[in-house]
């Protein structure tokens, strides 16, 4: 018997297979959610984003206990940039820009304080960790091929930003034929508005790239398998 429990969510609950789900957390990194990283030299408050730290605590935590699959993703570049384009380094025109020196060490650059994952939610050992130099986590990864060699058809959807590396990572995953549900409380954006039009379009049109529910549904879910 599959063990398929259902979710609340919208635009219709979601049937959720944790023997075939993982749980993506999107770039909860030092650079976007701490001062002196790369979303502040963007010119954004990052203390927007912090309100997604301990649902995503709670959620992480559970996840594990139930022995299910969570994969983190960090975005950044090679230390000699040579997979950074030059489009993207110079744009937004601020003063500091990607592979600049910060607080943090170099701006969106591997292996630098400011590039790694928030202590809060480390990843633990073995837990994959997707090193991707764009916004979708697909693109020049080897996401896909893990997720399919653990036979994963669902993707629950947290971190940063809604409507930038989350929303570009969900298209992405629908267009591969992943179910996603992506959770309003543990995505966040540097604008409220983004955050939301961002949700919108997901489960917009009947679902037309997943679903959006909320993180305390599915520990919930979590903690009725096998009860
Ligand atoms: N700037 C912004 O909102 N986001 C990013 O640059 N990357 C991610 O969303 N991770």
């Amino acid at each position: 018997m599959p063990d398929i429990t259902a979710i609340a969510a919208l635009p219709y609950a979601f049937d959720f297979d944790p023997a075939h789900c993982a749980l993506l957390m999107i770039d909860m990194q030092r650079d976007f959610l701490e001062p002196g990283g790369f979303g502040e030299a963007l010119g954004n408050d990052v203390s927007l984003l912090r309100r997604t730290i301990a649902p995503s605590i709670r959620l992480l935590t559970a996840w594990r206990a139930a022995g299910l699959l969570a994969i983190h993703t960090r975005e950044g570049h090679r230390p000699d940039l040579s997979d950074l384009p030059e489009a993207k380094r110079v744009r937004g025109r601020g003063p500091v820009t990607i592979g600049d020196a910060g607080p943090m060490g170099r701006i969106l650059v591997r292996g630098e304080p400011g590039h790694d994952i928030i202590p809060e939610l480390y990843p633990a050992p073995g837990e994959p960790v997707i090193d991707k130099p764009g916004k979708g986590a697909f693109h020049a990864t080897d996401l896909h091929a893990i997720l399919q060699n653990r036979g994963i058809t669902q993707l629950v959807v947290t971190g940063v930003t809604t409507e930038v590396c989350v929303n570009t990572t969900v298209r992405e995953a629908n267009d591969r034929g992943y179910d996603c549900l992506v959770l309003e409380d543990c995505t966040g954006s540097y604008f409220p508005d983004f955050h939301a039009a961002g949700l919108a379009m997901i489960r917009a049109q009947g679902g037309i790239f997943g679903w959006v529910g909320q993180s305390a549904d599915v520990v919930t879910a979590i903690g009725r398998r096998g009860g």
